[in-house]
């Protein structure tokens, strides 16, 4: 029994907009990830689900990196990372950005699926904890929250 699951980044004051479908086949299998988006400024953006499918008080209410077994922050394929994180998204001179991969630590399907939670779209470039900053091993310093969307069930 596949599951799929949709997020949608509204058109905001940036004008940034984009979709990601989800997709996973059974529960042993990896989630298929592929996004869109458009209006962001050229070059590498972190991305990551959060936490919390709360926007109540904008991206902030997101809450971190979803983390359901305590690791810290790291690139999408590292052993040690969060589970929400899937590294950056690079925009061209244009400002689209596609992602279209599989990962092995998300899931759609059991207790620590994604769905519900949401995905974040950051102003600067993940660094995957390798950075040295202060925030490196917790968010890759990723800064400011330009977007976000809420990941739901879809058929
Ligand atoms: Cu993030
Ligand atoms: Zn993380």
């Amino acid at each position: 029994m596949t599951v799929k699951a949709v997020c949608v980044f509204p058109k905001n004051d940036k004008n940034i907009t984009g979709t990601i479908y989800f997709t996973q086949e059974n529960e042993a299998a990896p989630v298929h990830v592929k996004a869109e988006l458009t209006g962001l400024t050229p070059g590498q953006h972190g991305f990551h689900i959060h936490e919390f499918g709360d926007n109540t008080n904008g991206c902030m209410s997101a809450g971190g990196h979803f983390n359901p077994h305590g690791q810290t922050h790291g690139a999408p394929d590292a052993k040690v990372r969060h589970a929400g994180d899937l590294g950056n998204i690079t925009a061209n001179q244009k400002g689209d950005a596609s992602l279209d991969t599989t990962d092995i630590q998300l899931k759609l399907i059991g207790p620590h699926s994604i769905i519900g939670r949401t995905v974040v779209v950051h102003e600067g470039v993940d660094d995957l904890g390798l950075g040295g900053h202060e925030l490196s091993p917790t968010t890759g310093n990723a800064g400011g929250r330009l977007t976000c969307g809420v990941i739901g069930v879809t058929k």
